[in-house]
């Protein structure tokens, strides 16, 4: 790894360089990182494309390795420090769609859960795509979302739970929708590495998203429906 100073990312090509992009991901380099990304923007990679192919694909590198037990929290924090950085850059371009509004979503990570990469990575998309995201972050008790679906009035409810053990809080705030009457007002969405299909049905959810294109794809369609059934 020592020889790695004298690597000039700019000099590598598309494939070297995601390459590169793996390992200084899991060494946790951000500058490095939002170098790699301008440079694959300058060579005309689209944002998303750099999202899912060198950024998404090194975090799933430094997943195996976190749950083999080769990396542990201090490193993979500084590898979701570094993944971070990268987003930030892509994150105005992924949004600068021009598209007219789509929808409005408020979305959040529950109870107990501070993983946040992927829910921003949805938010992203999301806002995209043409969508309105409020983010209302980690570790969400369901008062916090009554409250943003109040004050937001969204069309889409969005969860996030990377947890086993918080996963089933999502349920616990489907059922206070439900309690409240206030369940079919929202289209809820709900994702995490976690989950399946059958555990969002189980819950309540009107959909499990297996990744943010699927969170895109399901919003859109959920919308396209609403508008059609509005007009009919
Ligand atoms: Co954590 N962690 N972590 N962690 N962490 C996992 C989830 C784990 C699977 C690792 C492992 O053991 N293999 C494991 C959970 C095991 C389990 O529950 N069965 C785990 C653990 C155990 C823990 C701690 C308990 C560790 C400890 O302290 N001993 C602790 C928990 C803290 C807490 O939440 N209370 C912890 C802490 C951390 C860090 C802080 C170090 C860091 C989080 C940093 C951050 O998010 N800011 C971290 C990370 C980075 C991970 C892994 C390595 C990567 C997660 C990630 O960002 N993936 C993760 C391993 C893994 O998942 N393979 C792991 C990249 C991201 C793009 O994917 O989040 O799946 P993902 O999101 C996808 C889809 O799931 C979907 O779309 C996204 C984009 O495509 N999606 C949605 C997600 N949310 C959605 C919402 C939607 C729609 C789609 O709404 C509409």
């Amino acid at each position: 790894m020592s020889d790695e100073e004298d690597i000039v990312l700019s000099e590598l090509n598309d494939d070297e360089l995601v390459e590169q992009m793996f390992d200084d991901l899991y060494d946790g380099l951000k500058e490095e990182i939002e170098e790699g990304v301008n440079i694959l923007l300058e060579r005309g990679w689209t944002p998303y494309d750099i999202l899912t192919k060198a950024l998404v694909g090194g975090m799933t590198i430094v997943g195996h390795d976190f749950r083999d037990g080769i990396l542990f929290v201090p490193e993979v924090l500084l590898a979701a420090n570094a993944m971070k950085g990268g987003m930030t850059i892509l994150k105005p371009l992924l949004a600068e769609t021009g598209a007219p509004r789509v929808g409005k979503m408020v979305i959040g990570t529950v109870k107990g859960d501070i993983h946040d990469i992927g829910k921003n990575l949805v938010s992203m998309m999301m806002e995209g795509a043409g969508f309105e995201v409020v983010d209302l972050g980690i570790n969400n008790p369901v008062e916090n979302y009554l409250e943003a679906l109040e004050a937001e009035q969204p069309d889409i409810l969005g969860m996030s739970a990377l947890l086993t053990t918080t996963m089933p809080y999502m349920k616990v705030v489907i059922d206070t929708l439900v309690e409240q009457g206030l369940r079919e007002e929202y289209v809820v969405l709900v994702g995490g590495a976690p989950l399946n299909e059958e555990f969002g049905k189980a819950i309540g959810a009107d959909g499990y998203c297996r990744d943010a294109a699927v969170a895109v794809e399901m919003a859109k369609d959920f919308m396209s429906r609403k508008h059609n059934q509005l007009a009919g």
